[in-house]
């Protein structure tokens, strides 16, 4: 059988628990050949405490890898994109979107660029333009409701109800995206989940909400559910899959206020193999 190879283009940012060494380990442990590009090399992220970080940008190597593996007959059967350093970056994205992957070739975007109603460090409203072209070319989003709110030009707020989110939803879908994976959606101050939008119908993931913000859950989120999705595990499980270990891995960081830079998602590993390996055999086998 055929085993997916996918490509996963974002930073590597050495310090921090984010992107690259959160995607890296999670989508190999579920069982998933990965190849990368980094995009840039970060000393650390770019969120809280962390002042004066290096950047070292790998926009231009991107060209000449994708011609690379172009003359190599390398081709993947999905690609997911996170944190991209640049408008440029995006473009280049969208290039290999259309020479290095098989033709039906999943394409998952995570518009990594905004939380808590305000952008990334670095990136300002050309950039988010430049997102809504990449997202538009995807197949599945996974966006938070800031970046939804940037991507539609609407107003965040921080308490909103479901005609709200659904007003959200559409607008992506007018904007020309597809299948819609809204993050941190939460009606009360109890709860948060997760609105899919699919062909037109919508479902909602809810779960307990923690009392902290921890930087670097959207990247173990995303990865996660990559990670289902590519098991062939239906979308609403993965959803639901992925939610579920990323509380784990909020839970298991909790104690700790010295961690307040990432989550510690390593602990819970073994907990995600089994999941994921308990759906993907339900999937093949469906009457177990
Ligand atoms: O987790 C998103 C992310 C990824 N990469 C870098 C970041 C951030 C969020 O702040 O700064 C470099």
């Amino acid at each position: 059988m055929h085993e997916p190879r996918i490509l996963t283009v974002q930073d590597i940012s050495c310090v921090g628990q984010c992107s690259m060494t959160v995607a890296l380990p999670i989508l190999s442990a579920c069982g998933i050949e990965t190849a990368v590009i980094p995009s840039a090399v970060l000393s650390t992220h770019t969120g809280g405490k962390f002042k004066g970080f290096t950047f070292r940008d790998l926009t231009e190597d991107i060209p000449g890898i994708r011609e690379h593996w172009e003359k190599q007959g390398i081709r993947f059967d999905a690609i997911y994109t996170g944190y991209l350093g640049n408008k440029r970056q995006i473009e280049y994205v969208r290039d290999l979107f259309h020479s290095v992957l098989v033709p039906g070739a999943l394409k998952i975007v995570d518009p990594a660029m905004a939380d808590l109603g305000k952008l990334y460090q670095g990136f300002d409203r050309a950039y988010v333009d430049q997102m809504i072209t990449l997202c538009a070319d995807a197949d599945i989003i996974l966006p938070n409701i800031t970046e939804a709110c940037m991507m539609t030009g609407s107003e965040f707020r921080k308490t909103y109800d479901e005609e709200y989110t659904g007003l959200l939803i559409q607008r992506l879908h007018d904007s020309g995206m597809k299948t819609v994976v809204l993050t941190g959606v939460g009606y009360d101050d109890r709860t948060t989940g997760i609105l899919v939008s699919e062909r037109g119908k919508q479902s909602y993931y809810s779960h307990r909400k923690l009392p902290v913000n921890c930087h670097g859950t959207g990247d173990i989120y995303a990865s996660s559910f990559v990670g289902g999705v590519i098991n062939g595990i239906p979308l609403i499980d993965s959803v639901q899959i992925a939610a579920e270990y990323t509380v784990q891995c909020i839970e298991n960081t909790l104690d700790d206020p010295e961690h307040w830079y990432g989550a510690r998602f390593e602990g819970a590993l073994p907990w995600l193999i089994q999941r994921i390996s308990e759906a993907r055999d339900r999937r093949q086998n469906p009457s177990k």
